[in-house]
């Protein structure tokens, strides 16, 4: 995450790895207050076992574009809730990625933070057939867990 702050935000992710019982690692990185940091962080990360980023900046959010184009790892990036224009600038700033260099953007805020903890988690399941196992019984207990009616 980019800051401290984005924490309450970025928690969301580690609800579903830890439901579904993946490893993870978090880090504050900043793109303009530690760039260094964030050369060292992307440039690095696929080789100390890390599979897949999930990043998440608010306002001018430059951090999950500018670790996608020094990782070969898929990034996940989470546009925070900003201050003063309530996310829409992260998520522009985000989403709209010029063609060479992906980045699979969620939602803004907390449900795009719990999403990325579960795409993450899909993403592993290709070469984990045990965490595919664990994912689809999750879906089925989400899926139970729906009421048929509001009594
Ligand atoms: C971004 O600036 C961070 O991702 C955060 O969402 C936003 C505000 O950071 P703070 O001023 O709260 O540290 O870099």
């Amino acid at each position: 995450m980019g800051s401290r702050s984005d924490w309450p935000t970025m928690a969301n992710a580690t609800k579903p790895l830890n439901e579904l019982e993946v490893p993870f690692a978090t880090a504050v990185v900043s793109a303009h207050r530690t760039p260094q940091r964030l050369v060292e962080f992307a440039s690095e990360a696929h080789k100390n076992g890390t599979q897949v980023i999930i990043a998440g900046a608010g306002g001018s959010a430059h951090l999950p574009g500018m670790i996608a184009a020094m990782s070969p790892l898929p990034v996940i990036a989470v546009p925070v809730e900003s201050r003063f224009m309530t996310g829409m600038d992260s998520l522009l700033s985000i989403v709209q990625m010029p063609k060479g260099i992906a980045v699979a953007t969620q939602a803004v805020g907390a449900s795009g933070a719990y999403n990325a903890g579960l795409m993450a988690a899909q993403m592993l399941s290709l070469g984990d057939a045990e965490l595919q196992e664990r994912l689809i019984a999750w879906r089925e207990r989400q899926t139970d867990q729906v009421p048929l009616t509001v009594e």
